[in-house]
């Protein structure tokens, strides 16, 4: 029996649960439980908070899981990676007032910004001669410039709106993530086998979806 991570609510689980279902696993997914084990293959599924995805699988809680990059690079266990599963595109990217003067990163040079994500961004900054204060923030990142917290933020986008319902303008791609397939490196043989089936199920159905 091997055992998968997936969010348990939120926006990777549709596309979670639809991979496994198209890899021709069958369970009884229910919105209250907190896993499930799948009928025709040995599998056990675990609904997770996304954050605590990568924890989970390093510490071999899970030997699997499915979460964004963003999420496990931030982490810090982004050598977890097997391989991208081509959903939950998005960026991490900085944004300012919209009428802000900006012309490049150094324009940000002791500055307030305000992220979820201090370790890429704290990363980002110093590979550009940057320093700036971080404010780290778990939520509605959005309206800090706009109630005087930071000047800059530096959050995830991916169609933009909510950056321009809030007067913010996008200024730098930090990051760019999708889903990704994880597994914790100590495996053993039995497991590994069933890693590879299903690694071997998961790349033809992205074959078959191009
Ligand atoms: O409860 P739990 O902790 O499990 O979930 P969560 O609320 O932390 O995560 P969730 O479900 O919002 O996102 C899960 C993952 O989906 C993220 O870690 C990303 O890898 C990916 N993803 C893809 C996104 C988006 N697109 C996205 N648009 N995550 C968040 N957003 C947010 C963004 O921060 C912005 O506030 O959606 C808002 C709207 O984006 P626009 O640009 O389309 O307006
Ligand atoms: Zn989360």
């Amino acid at each position: 029996m091997i055992r998968l991570a997936i969010q348990k609510s939120g926006r990777l689980s549709e596309d979670s649960l639809n991979l496994i279902r198209e890899c021709g696993i069958s369970f009884i997914a229910s919105s209250y439980k907190l896993k499930t084990e799948a009928t025709n293959f040995p599998l056990e599924i675990l609904y997770l908070r996304d954050d605590d995805i990568p924890g989970y699988v390093q510490d071999g809680v899970a030997d699997l899981g499915i979460v964004g990059q963003n999420v496990l690079v931030e982490a810090g266990y982004p050598e977890l990676e097997l391989e991208p599963l081509g959903f939950s595109k998005c960026r991490l990217s900085l944004a300012v007032a919209r009428a802000a003067h900006y012309d490049s990163v150094a324009d940000l040079q002791n500055k307030n910004i305000a992220t979820s994500y201090p370790a890429i961004l704290g990363k980002y900054l110093a590979e550009h001669g940057v320093q700036a204060n971080l404010h780290t923030i778990s939520g509605s990142v959005e309206i800090a410039p706009s109630i005087g917290l930071a000047e800059a933020i530096c959050d995830i986008v991916s169609s933009g709106s909510t950056l321009l319902g809030n007067g913010l303008r996008e200024v730098e791609t930090v990051f760019r993530s999708e889903a990704v397939l994880i597994a914790n490196q100590h495996l053993n043989e039995e497991k590994r086998e069933l890693l590879e089936q299903l690694q071997f199920r998961m790349q033809a159905v992205r074959r078959a979806r191009r």
